[in-house]
């Protein structure tokens, strides 16, 4: 097992668009590992292989209390199941320590295959939903902060440059 390191926005490899999996196997197993691991270790509820810098349609996802529920997710598709959105207080691993509000579909509906590429359906609402809609953007090379004002997206980039310029002094 291994640690991935996690872009950070205004990173451009973030705007990549991610190509579905053709084959579950082992190569793809190991990279859910290595991100459950990642994920985990940075303290998120999900990560998307973007994030990662692989750009492979991946997902990892744990909303539980205990952290003892993962769920994968390769090649997912969701649908809205009715006209309901609700807004939430959104963090991102690619965005640390800024949080802000965002609209998403209440309830989806949600395909995909699991590690043994065996396909499964789910029905999500509340945090689970809001994860699933954030982490697909991800593949899709969008962020929450797509979400905002320009002005507002345009500080958050000044605002994690000068900690990426602080962080790199101290390293
Ligand atoms: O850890 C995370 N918390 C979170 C909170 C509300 C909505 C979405 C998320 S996902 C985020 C981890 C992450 O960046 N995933 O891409
Ligand atoms: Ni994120």
């Amino acid at each position: 097992m291994a640690l991935y390191q996690i872009l950070e926005f205004p990173d451009a490899r973030l705007r990549t668009v991610a190509k579905p999996v053709e084959e579950v196997n082992d190569e793809i197993r190991n990279i859910v590992e290595n991100m459950l691991e990642t994920m985990y270790h940075a303290k998120g509820i999900g990560l998307a292989a973007t994030q990662v810098n692989i750009h492979q349609r991946i997902i990892v996802m744990d909303v539980s209390e205990n952290n003892d529920q993962p769920y994968v997710m390769i090649n997912p598709e969701y649908t809205p199941l009715d006209d309901d959105s609700e807004m939430m207080q959104e963090g991102c691993l690619s965005v640390p320590e800024y949080y802000a509000d965002v609209k998403r579909h209440l309830r989806v509906q949600l395909t995909a295959l699991d590690r043994d590429g065996n396909p499964y359906e789910l029905e999500a609402d509340g945090l689970l939903a809001h994860c699933i809609q954030h982490e697909c953007d991800h593949l899709d090379g969008k962020l929450f902060v797509d979400y905002l004002s320009t002005m507002k997206r345009n500080r958050v980039r000044k605002l994690m440059e000068k900690r990426q310029r602080e962080q790199a002094r101290q390293a």
